[in-house]
């Protein structure tokens, strides 16, 4: 059986542990992954951990997951504030869809406080930093 669990991580991501480390803490991206892949393995999961700039990409990643996966994380960063087209492909996938933030976005400025992944998913997950990563995968376990 397939149990891969589709973790998307959107614009700027990347940038993670090199600036703002006092609103996204220290961790890298590629550590976030290599803890993503620890707590997956403890509940009998794949992953794949996926990060992108483009919004085409991360619609076309939520597509092949909506065939391949068996749950989404997704970390749609700025475009959490902005995309109708993700939050359309993640509503029509039959998999359940967890919402994860590194800050608290709705602490943050106004234009912060929309999230159009948030109506989509089963829950949302922010302010805990990395470790959130791993509370959405004990989550998608759960369901
Ligand atoms: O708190 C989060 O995880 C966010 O999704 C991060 C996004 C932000 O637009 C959302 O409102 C909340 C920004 C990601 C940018 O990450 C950076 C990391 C280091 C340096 C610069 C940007």
């Amino acid at each position: 059986m397939n149990k891969t669990i589709a973790i998307l991580n959107g614009p700027n991501l990347n940038l993670l542990g090199t600036r703002e480390p006092e609103i996204y803490g220290n961790t890298t991206l590629a550590e976030i992954e290599g803890m993503c892949r620890e707590a997956a393995v403890k509940q009998g999961f794949n992953v794949d951990f996926k990060q992108s700039n483009h919004e085409g990409n991360l619609i076309d990643w939520v597509q092949q997951a909506g065939r391949e996966a068996v749950g989404i994380i997704i970390n749609a960063a700025g475009y959490t504030h902005t995309s109708v087209a993700l939050h359309d492909a993640l509503k029509a996938v039959r998999i359940p869809v967890i919402e994860v933030h590194l800050s608290d976005p709705k602490a943050r400025e106004t234009f912060r406080h929309y999230s159009y992944i948030e109506p989509v998913a089963k829950k949302t997950i922010c302010g805990h930093g990395a470790k959130g990563y791993v509370m959405a995968i004990e989550a998608l376990a759960g369901l």
